[in-house]
């Protein structure tokens, strides 16, 4: 588009000043501005892609009306040989853009339209796939018996899906979309850190979330404590995890100037300030729920504590940070304790049905039995080449010029957020230092915040509209804002500031007024 010199000679200013505003126009949007033409409805999109044929895939097509808060919208389904099975979302006001939402645990499912609302909402085209293969997310029984089924899942069923998905949105609107982001939480977060590294060029930006990238490390971390939970005496009940989870926030709630239930600053919630020993039971038997057994004590201890594996640095998973929300409906209970009974919770089914599937290849293998889990190396290293997505040297994206929103939330207890600060902090210094890093990539924690969402703290914020202002060039996202809305999704409760990395929101607001409490202004990152 630049003028050449002999063209720039012979124009008139008037005429320069002309191409100038045009060129003006042309940079500054990307996006569709007013002059663009009507874009196909839902309905016309439906109309062009049903019975289609798209990348060996014949399309079906059906117009969704507006439902609640969900926008109408043409759902698209097909499925790519054998049986990856794919769900392309295409709304009435295209914004121009693509976005592709993420799945979960070992997927074996479409993720159903909340995944994708917020995209759809601001009318983005979206695209999910079930990741190769149909069953529950906590079953990798697929990976024994299938080996496609295994690639699909490890890295290659998004750049598959996405080739058929831009084919399908330029055939529906009549062009490609200018802009293609992906977002997603835990296995999703792992896909986006796997398109980041292994198909830079795949996405013009990527968030990913409570990213469950180092497969191997989190998993021999959840066998551990799984085994510590099973042990003798080890088994933690409603009463033990309350009774951890009240020291912990008696000790270390106020460290980030406001006693809100939530511990915004783990970092200063160290050993000296609170030390699980200090619940030991006298004489070290478990004699009733005020204190906890010399075997609960090392439940708390392999929790907290790294996890390394067959010596290899990517074999690793960051311990967790006592929060002091261990109590919360979706934290211990769900994912570590089971309640008592460690059988019942993700933590162990996951490493299960891995250990049966991925590592000791036996159906029948007791996990809890498995041991070291690190003892079938070749195992370790085959798994790890197809789920691990631990490369920090992610330079091919930076130059692609694609942006990367990392997040985790502070109470999560499914994936540690220590382990996203080590891949952070290990792409940081891959690139070539914090300069280079902050070109392109940014990482919020947000305190108290369950996996993915949920828990006390604030965990709601609009992180796809920060990457597409940053992409487009509209703006670059520095401290950012964080909502806890009611039950409802609407009202907002409180808000807080959510920072960056390894800065925390600290209260700077009058003290004892619960009303400034709630205003993100009233904290500053720190
Ligand atoms: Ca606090």
């Amino acid at each position: 588009m630049k003028p050449s010199r002999t063209l720039l000679a012979r124009a008139s200013a008037a005429a320069i000043a002309a191409s100038l505003v045009s060129l003006t126009a042309c940079g500054g949007s990307d996006d569709h501005n007013a002059a663009a033409p009507q874009v196909p409805s839902a309905a016309q999109a439906c109309a062009t892609l049903s019975g289609k044929t798209i990348g060996g895939a014949t399309l079906s097509a059906a117009a969704i009306p507006a439902s609640g808060a969900i926008p109408t919208y043409c759902k698209v389904n097909g499925t790519l040989a054998p049986k990856l099975n794919f769900e392309i979302r295409l709304p009435d006001a295209w914004n121009g853009k693509l976005h592709y939402a993420g799945g979960g645990g070992y997927n074996g499912s479409i993720p159903g339209v909340a995944s994708a609302l917020n995209a759809l909402q601001q009318g983005y085209a979206t695209a999910s796939s079930d990741s190769g293969h149909q069953g529950s997310v906590i079953d990798a029984s697929f990976a024994l018996t299938d080996t496609f089924a295994a690639q699909l899942f490890g890295s290659l069923s998004i750049p598959t899906v996405m080739s058929t998905a831009i084919e399908a949105v330029t055939a529906a609107y009549g062009q490609p979309p200018s802009k293609s982001y992906y977002e997603g939480c835990s296995n999703g977060g792992r896909e986006g850190l796997m398109n980041v590294q292994r198909y830079p060029n795949l996405f013009d930006g990527v968030i990913a979330r409570a990213p469950a990238y180092n497969w191997v490390g989190f998993m021999g971390a959840f066998n551990r404590t799984a085994k510590a939970l099973a042990a003798p005496g080890g088994s933690f009940s409603p009463a033990k995890t309350a009774l951890l989870a009240k020291a912990v926030r008696d000790a270390c709630d106020g460290l980030d100037g406001i006693v809100d239930g939530v511990v915004s600053n783990p970092a200063a919630c160290t050993s000296a300030v609170f030390n699980p020993a200090s619940l030991r039971c006298a004489g070290g038997a478990d004699t009733g729920d005020t204190c906890l057994s010399d075997a609960q004590l090392a439940v708390v201890s392999s929790w907290s504590t790294e996890a390394v594996f067959s010596g290899n640095p990517t074999f690793r998973n960051a311990g967790w940070s006592l929060t002091g929300n261990e109590d919360d409906p979706g934290a211990w209970s769900v994912w570590v304790t089971g309640n008592g009974t460690v059988t019942n919770a993700l933590q162990f089914l996951f490493q299960d049905t891995t250990v049966k599937n991925y590592l000791a290849r036996d159906p029948n293998a007791n996990s809890l039995t498995y041991a070291p889990w690190d003892q079938n190396q070749n195992a370790l290293y085959a798994m790890a080449a197809l789920n691990d997505a631990t490369n920090a040297n992610i330079l091919p994206f930076a130059n692609s010029g694609a942006k990367l929103i990392l997040w985790h939330g502070g109470n999560d207890a499914a994936l540690s957020k220590n382990s996203t600060a080590e891949y952070y902090n290990n792409a940081v210094a891959a690139v070539g230092g914090q300069t280079a890093a902050d070109a392109f990539m940014r990482f919020y924690v947000a305190p108290g915040v369950n996996h993915c969402a949920g828990g006390p703290g604030a965990d709601s914020t609009d992180l796809l509209s920060a990457l597409d202002n940053w992409v487009t060039g509209k703006a670059t996202p520095g401290t950012l804002t964080a909502q806890k809305l009611d039950a409802a999704g609407g009202a907002v409760l409180f808000e807080r500031p959510l920072c960056q990395y390894p800065k925390y929101p600290r209260y700077t607001g009058p003290a004892n007024d619960a009303a400034a409490a709630k205003l993100a202004s009233n904290y500053t990152c720190t």
